[in-house]
């Protein structure tokens, strides 16, 4: 297996997107260099010929490694995973029942977390005419979930951390920025803190206050 990539891996991204932040947070983790190449949403960038050659849905992030281009931020964590991690850690385990539990994780960013604080968070940042009471209750009914099964474990997945931490941390973090509080789950908020201490950690842009305004 290869570990260190030919030339640095490049990144798409745009600054405020935590998708594109959790893959920004996975090439820290592992240690792996790469440049960052910034995508203008608002001018619309992502969804010119050149772009959805690489992205056929027009999104970010996209990483490219040499002349391949791989898309969806999970998809991308396990492509990192699979083909450079040397770490002894090892961010995507082996074992048949280990990676079942990490991809039950990646499903949840997908799913819940996408559709609940990073949603709520489109309508305070982005403007997104979506029901944002609804959007925040179901992020209350998700952190529930992830509070107490942190209050037994120390990351999502395993003892140790995977890309299924990687995958939850930044629609986790900002969720106060779309209006759920983090004050009553105490065990989200110590992993949080833990991610925050591995080496590496790159940590997400506070978002400007008042940018739907
Ligand atoms: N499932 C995708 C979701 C990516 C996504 O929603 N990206 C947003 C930014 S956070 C985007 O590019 N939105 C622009 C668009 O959909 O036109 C992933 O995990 O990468």
């Amino acid at each position: 297996m290869t570990t260190v990539p030919r030339a640095p891996l490049q990144l798409h991204r745009f600054a405020l997107s935590g998708h594109a932040h959790r893959v920004h947070l996975a090439l820290g983790l592992m240690g792996l260099p790469y440049e960052l190449i910034d995508v203008d949403l608002p001018k619309g960038e992502h969804k010119t010929p050149e772009f959805l050659k690489m992205h056929p849905f027009g999104q970010v992030p996209v990483l490219v490694d040499g002349d391949d281009a791989v898309f969806d931020s999970n998809a991308i964590l396990v492509y990192l995973a699979t083909r450079y991690d040397a770490d002894e850690r090892c961010w995507l385990p082996r074992d048949a029942l280990a990676q079942a539990r990490v991809q039950a994780w990646l499903s949840v960013a997908a799913g819940q977390i996408a559709f609940g604080p990073a949603s709520a968070r489109l309508v305070t940042l982005f403007g997104q005419k979506l029901d944002a009471d609804s959007l925040i209750a179901r992020s209350h009914a998700l952190l529930k979930v992830m509070d107490k099964h942190l209050s037994t474990q120390a990351f999502l997945a395993a003892d140790a951390p995977t890309i299924a931490d990687i995958a939850g941390y930044s629609y986790i973090w900002a969720a106060p920025e779309g209006n759920v509080d983090l004050a009553d789950y105490p065990a989200v908020r110590a992993w949080l803190a833990r991610i925050e201490a591995l080496p590496g950690f790159v940590p997400f842009i506070r978002s400007p206050v008042g940018l739907a305004a």
